[in-house]
């Protein structure tokens, strides 16, 4: 009997050394992040300090290029094959709002559905908050006007929605109060563009770019996030065509992966005025060389299609990125991010996202903003920052609520200005 014991306890012995250090235990101890230096923004490949606005965009150019083909992947360009097709137009939520829902037309046989509310009373074109969402256009109000499309499943099927799911995600899509501030809203969901799991890239948008004969993309070429900011992209070359909207005043926003999707596309399409992170973490806000929360090697093993196929060699290997997200960051400058954490939220590494705000700072004082105006010694910080890089850790867990939503609209009425 104790041989049996002995016997059973040394294969899980053997199996616990075995399994890569990080693997299970995701290191929540300040004491036990590593010494680490960060690559700075402001020296290029070459090894000279950028010290003027003007050299700027050439080195904004190289670390564009390093995320592109080491994180995210490449994307292709605008594609000669998008359409729009108006699919409703009119008065919703009690006259409240003017509901539009537009499907972008990528290629044909791949599109998605935007639902875009404008408020119904505004003197001209208004500014719009642009986010993908996780449950299908109908889960963002309950209003059912909103067309039930199809979603995805875990499991991998599609099913079309069900009108019992109207409005499920609503807490996170406070509509009537962004209508209120002046803004519009505009929102996909993420499954029409690329289904959210892995599959080596069958569905989705992906193989509709695919060169002849292609059946993956290369370890360099677009991995579902880049897939997503792309389709973020696209809508807002549909918002550039709406006389309704001021497409020179659209945030991207999102929450968690979306948020991660939301600071790749703000990064890649200079079009977009503002950029909100909200509880981004890991490949998002977060320094990956902390090796706080979710790491490299995690979340490449549980998300293999988040990220492009060169990424992978990056797995317990964080020193060896030549960038780290300071640098995703600093590609938004100068115009306005807000990065925002929640407090019990440690997976998503809420002091290493505070810490890529830091980071990213010189650059934007470089390009003539205030930046963050706080150093790595302010953290936890007393109250929200709301300088050109915003910030705040709401009480509470991993989610997006009003209370997030509410410091957006401030931060946007203050700095997403007309003119660019
Ligand atoms: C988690 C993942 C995070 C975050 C989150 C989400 O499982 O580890 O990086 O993206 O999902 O998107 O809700």
């Amino acid at each position: 009997m104790h041989a049996m014991i002995a016997l059973v306890l040394i294969l899980l012995l053997s199996m616990a050394v075995a399994l890569p250090a990080q693997s299970n235990n995701a290191n929540y101890d300040e004491a036990k992040v590593p010494a680490y230096t960060l690559p700075d923004p402001l020296v290029n490949a070459a090894g000279n300090k950028v010290s003027s606005a003007a050299a700027w965009p050439a080195r904004r150019a190289e670390i564009l290029r390093l995320f592109e083909t080491e994180m995210f992947g490449r994307s292709p360009d605008k594609p000669s094959t998008l359409r729009f097709e108006l699919i409703s137009s009119g008065d919703a939520l009690g006259g409240r709002a003017l509901r539009k829902q537009v499907d972008l037309l990528f290629a044909p046989g791949s599109k998605a559905r935007m639902l875009l509310y404008l408020p119904a009373k505004a003197n001209g074109p208004v500014p719009v908050f642009l986010g993908l969402n996780f449950g299908g256009n109908h889960t963002v109000h309950a209003d059912d006007g909103i067309t039930l499309g199809t979603v995805w499943n875990r499991d991998r099927t599609a099913s079309v929605a069900t009108a019992a799911s109207r409005g499920r995600g609503s807490s996170r899509w406070p509509v009537e109060r962004i209508l209120e501030r002046g803004y519009g809203v505009a929102t996909i969901y993420y499954g029409d563009i690329d289904p959210d799991f892995d599959d080596g890239f069958q569905n989705g948008v992906h193989p509709f770019f695919y060169k002849p004969g292609q059946k993956a993309p290369a370890p360099d070429e677009w991995g579902s996030i880049a897939a997503w900011a792309w389709g973020l992209s696209r809508a807002l070359d549909y918002l550039e065509t709406d006389s309704k909207v001021d497409a020179r005043r659209v945030a991207v926003i999102g929450h968690s992966r979306l948020g991660k999707t939301a600071l790749w596309a703000g990064a890649a399409d200079t079009r977009f005025a503002m950029v909100v992170s909200n509880d981004s973490g890991e490949g998002g806000a977060a320094l990956a060389r902390r090796r706080f929360g979710e790491q490299t090697l995690r979340i490449n093993t549980s998300f293999p299609h988040w990220f492009a196929g060169n990424f992978k060699k990056y797995n317990d290997r964080e020193d060896e990125i030549p960038f780290d997200q300071h640098m995703l960051i600093a590609l938004i400058a100068p115009r306005p991010v807000y990065i925002a954490s929640a407090s019990d939220d440690l997976w998503a590494d809420p002091h290493g996202e505070f810490l890529a705000g830091v980071h990213a700072s010189p650059v934007y004082e470089l390009l003539g903003t205030d930046g963050f105006g706080a150093t790595g010694k302010d953290w936890p910080p007393a109250r929200p920052i709301h300088t050109t890089i915003g910030h705040h850790v709401r009480r509470g867990g991993h989610d997006i609520t009003l209370f997030d939503w509410d410091h957006y609209l401030t931060f946007a009425d203050k700095h997403m200005k007309a003119s660019r």
